[in-house]
């Protein structure tokens, strides 16, 4: 199914047999460019050498070029149609999935999708100046390829606004480029979405573990029986693999690096020399996690089961899963908090899955830690990284208003002050990180503080020139 560039909207749908849609998008495709100038990178490039996708299919969504970055080819592709698709959970399970959006059900779509739509322009204003601080011309590429891919998503959620939404789609379209990461009068609209990106850390922890929460949350509206969602965030789920590869091996690196250094000067405090310490590296990794758990909702949302219930959004891997996908009768444990103590409570299975579902990212989360504990390991190290309780700093659902310690133990306020800077990185932590930010433009060569790549992008060497500054 190959995508037909020599349309102004690339796209699969057949736009050009839909002249008032194509008339709609093209009118909102000026806003975009103009945004993508404004609020997209800050740093100047002739050329990038980036992935555009071409076809839909498993071989041809993959072509790779120097481009100019403004001239990216945004568009509109959706995963191939399956005909005999139908709903896989719910109460109207087993019924053919739906073509267009059922009244009683529109509010709650287009909540979902403005919502989803929402975060991909978000994490592009985060890291906007990232680029000014690469620490090499093969991560400065990879920043782009994220960049460029997130504003095809929002391409992805503004079609499906403009096809089935009506005019409050066409608004709510315009208003995803209204709102701004960390505007105070207009922000964006799920809280990790307004935090800063300031440096290269906080960018591949964003993208190990913020990024990681977008996988989950298009797995389960690639659930959703309301098939042009589903095939969309399909295919976006292909690009988002490579987001988080860039935040697994970013944090690889900068952890590789870190223990090189401590071996060569037989000390934990590597930032004289350069380094990141690894109590840092943790306090990163408490920060992104906890701020990124916040992503999934409250432990217990009726919002989740009634979404669930009319088919809207799915559980992780639906088809998958060993029980009758209504669940009506389940049950699930889901944290409380009883008599001053972290404790568990049984409620219903449907209430709970925005729990479920953050219990399977968690568990995908670990296979980072393991990953980055091997390479402390195999390096000779002792020290080790772990993942924070899951009440840990947290600002949305049960533990909201609690102070929970990274061991999982509830403690007051006053304890929580004293610890904060110990748990969390400090002013001095980041002061640190950001002093290490300088740019290193010339093929092949790296900053100090992270370790170089295993290979480059595409089968293409790692002294590659793949980002033409202008
Ligand atoms: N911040 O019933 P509850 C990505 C609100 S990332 C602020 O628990 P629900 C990406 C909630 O709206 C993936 N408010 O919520 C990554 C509700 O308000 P109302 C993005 C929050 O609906 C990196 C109230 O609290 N996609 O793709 O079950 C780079 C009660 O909450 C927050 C999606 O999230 C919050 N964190 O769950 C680029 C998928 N959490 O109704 C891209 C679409 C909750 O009382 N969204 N609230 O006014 C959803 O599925 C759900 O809306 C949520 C929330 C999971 C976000």
């Amino acid at each position: 199914m190959s995508i037909d560039y020599s349309e102004k909207i690339p796209n699969n749908v057949d736009l050009a047999g839909d002249r008032r849609l194509q008339r709609a998008l093209e009118s909102w495709q000026p806003n975009f460019i103009n945004w993508w100038k404004t609020m997209g990178p800050a740093v100047p490039t002739e050329d990038v050498y980036l992935r555009t996708a071409v076809a839909v299919g498993r071989e041809g969504w993959a072509h790779f070029d120097h481009v100019v970055m403004e001239d990216y080819r945004w568009g509109v592709f959706l995963a191939e149609r399956n005909s005999d698709r139908r709903i896989a959970f719910g109460e109207q399970k087993g019924e053919p999935v739906w073509q267009q959006v059922p009244g009683e059900y529109r509010a709650d779509l287009q909540r979902l999708i403005v919502i989803q739509g929402d975060t991909e322009p978000a994490s592009v204003e985060q890291q906007r100046r990232l680029g000014e601080t690469a620490p090499s011309l093969y991560d400065l590429r990879n920043l782009f390829q994220v960049n460029v891919e997130e504003g095809r998503h929002l391409w992805a959620m503004v079609y499906l606004l403009h096809a089935y939404f009506g005019r409050a789609g066409r608004e709510e379209a315009e208003a995803l480029l209204q709102r701004n990461s960390g505007d105070l009068d207009s922000p964006r609209i799920l809280g990790a979405f307004n935090e800063e990106t300031p440096d290269w850390l906080s960018f591949f922890m964003f993208t190990y573990f913020t990024d990681r929460d977008g996988k989950y949350q298009l797995g389960t509206l690639k659930e959703s029986a309301f098939d042009p969602l589903s095939r969309t965030c399909e295919f976006m789920l292909k690009e988002e693999a490579h987001h988080m590869f860039v935040g697994t091996t970013g944090v690889d690196r900068v952890v590789a690096r870190t223990a090189e250094l401590m071996r060569e000067h037989d000390t934990e405090d590597v930032a004289p020399h350069g380094g990141i310490p690894l109590d840092v590296i943790q306090k990163y990794v408490n920060f992104h996690y906890s701020v990124s758990l916040d992503l999934f909702g409250s432990e217990k949302s009726t919002n989740a089961a009634n979404y669930f219930t009319a088919g809207l959004k799915g559980r992780w891997q639906e088809e998958r899963r060993k029980d009758d996908h209504v669940l009506t009768e389940d049950g699930r444990d889901v944290e409380t908090i009883r008599d001053d103590a972290i404790t568990t409570e049984q409620v219903s299975a449907l209430v709970a899955l925005n729990h479920d579902l953050r219990t399977e990212y968690v568990a995908d989360c670990q296979t980072g830690m393991k990953r980055w504990n091997r390479v402390l390991e195999n390096a000779g190290i002792d020290r080790r990284l772990s993942l924070p309780h899951v009440g840990f700093n947290r600002h949305v659902g049960l533990f909201a208003g609690h102070h929970v310690t990274p061991a999982g133990e509830l403690v007051g306020p006053d304890v929580w002050e004293a610890n904060r800077d110990r748990w969390l990185p400090s002013e001095g932590d980041k002061t640190h990180v950001r002093s290490l930010m300088r740019p290193v433009y010339e093929p092949g060569k790296m900053a100090a503080w992270i370790a170089p790549p295993m290979k480059g992008i595409n089968d293409k060497p790692v002294d590659y020139e793949y980002v033409h500054l202008a």
